[in-house]
């Protein structure tokens, strides 16, 4: 592998596709890098160093802050505001988002990012995999004045660049600025990260769903459609159920092998569970780069205008045939949307 590229030379080679000329949006990006570096350093370790088990706090989702949840969301805030790479960050372990202040009070750098820094994260004490997730924006109010709220409340469309890291059997950081998306895998022995899966793209076609059927009772009646239409003997199906409880690892797995991952609205859940902004914009972004479709079962997702910070939006996403056959069975049941 260390004759393929690494992140650093695929960066620099590809950053006459980012307008900035500063090359604010490559240190940006490296700086991910190495926060991805130092978490995946801790994730590995968990069951070794005594930060597992719960933090104490309850974050602003109303869920019991782990300690690993903690310790990415302050090492990726940490790297961002040391380095003054961007003018703002929010994150979904944050209840608002941080304006990062330059050594002189100004902030002239013109990105804001977006981070769920530890998704999926109740998986970390049973050994199985979780993600970050990150989503870059330019920011709209004027260069060198504080960032608002406005800034961080644009539609998905508006994205310069997002991606995630997914700490699995092996590690690695996939991600997208408009130009296809790309996969590189880390080798722990020196600390790179090498161009491992490059142009990565949804199949058209799958034959995996990813919902978590407990919630089945709950779903809208064009769901339990679907379900069943996966279920049924025919043609290419019964399809195969494949549900990691983790985003990043089943939206992975269904980019490569073709697939749909679905978390809808239900009667406990009118909403869903998934955030627009810190999970389905970054997604969408890279679902649509990869050729494949990310909606709420009626909208393109990276069209919605977000309203808050930590809304919920229902998510299916995936290849794109399948997410159209799902829309199919959904559009019997309009008063549903
Ligand atoms: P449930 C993790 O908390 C997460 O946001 C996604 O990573 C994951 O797909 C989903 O929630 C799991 O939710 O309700 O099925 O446990």
């Amino acid at each position: 592998m260390e004759n393929n590229l690494t992140l650093g030379e695929f960066i620099i080679e590809n950053q006459k596709h980012y307008k900035s000329t500063s090359g604010e949006f490559s240190r940006l990006l490296s700086s991910i890098k190495l926060a991805a570096k130092i978490v995946n350093y801790k994730v590995n370790k968990a069951g070794l160093v005594d930060i597992l088990g719960d933090a104490g706090d309850v974050n602003i989702q109303g869920e019991d802050q782990k300690k690993l949840d903690v310790y990415a969301n302050d090492v990726f805030m940490q790297t961002l505001i040391n380095r003054e790479i961007a003018c703002g960050i929010a994150s979904e372990e944050e209840d608002d988002f941080v304006a990062i202040k330059g050594k002189h009070g100004t902030n002239e750098n013109k990105y804001v990012m977006l981070i769920d820094p530890l998704d999926g994260s109740s998986n970390v004490d049973v050994n199985v995999s979780v993600g970050t997730i990150f989503s870059i924006y330019r920011r709209v109010t004027p260069i060198g004045t504080p960032v608002q709220q406005e800034d961080f409340l644009q539609r998905g469309n508006q994205q310069v660049a997002a991606g995630y890291v997914v700490y699995g059997t092996s590690t690695m950081l996939v991600y997208t600025s408009g130009h296809g998306v790309n996969g590189f895998t880390l080798n722990p022995a020196i600390g790179s990260f090498y161009l491992s899966h490059p142009n990565m793209e949804f199949p058209k076609d799958g034959n995996i769903y990813s919902i978590n059927e407990g919630n089945y009772v709950h779903f809208p009646q064009g769901v339990k459609d679907y379900l069943k239409y996966c279920q049924e003997e025919k043609d290419d199906r019964p399809y195969t159920s494949r549900y990691i409880g983790s985003l990043v690892s089943d939206f992975h797995r269904n980019m490569i092998k073709g697939g749909i991952y679905m978390y809808p609205t239900s009667s406990i859940g009118p909403k869903g569970k998934l955030r627009l902004l810190y999970e389905c914009n970054p997604m969408a972004f890279l679902a649509e780069q990869a050729n494949g479709k990310a909606t709420d079962g009626y909208v393109r997702i990276m069209d919605l205008k977000p309203t808050e910070l930590h809304q919920r939006v229902p998510f299916f996403c995936g290849s794109t045939n399948m997410v159209n056959k799902a829309e199919e069975f959904m559009a019997k049941y309009p008063e549903d949307a």
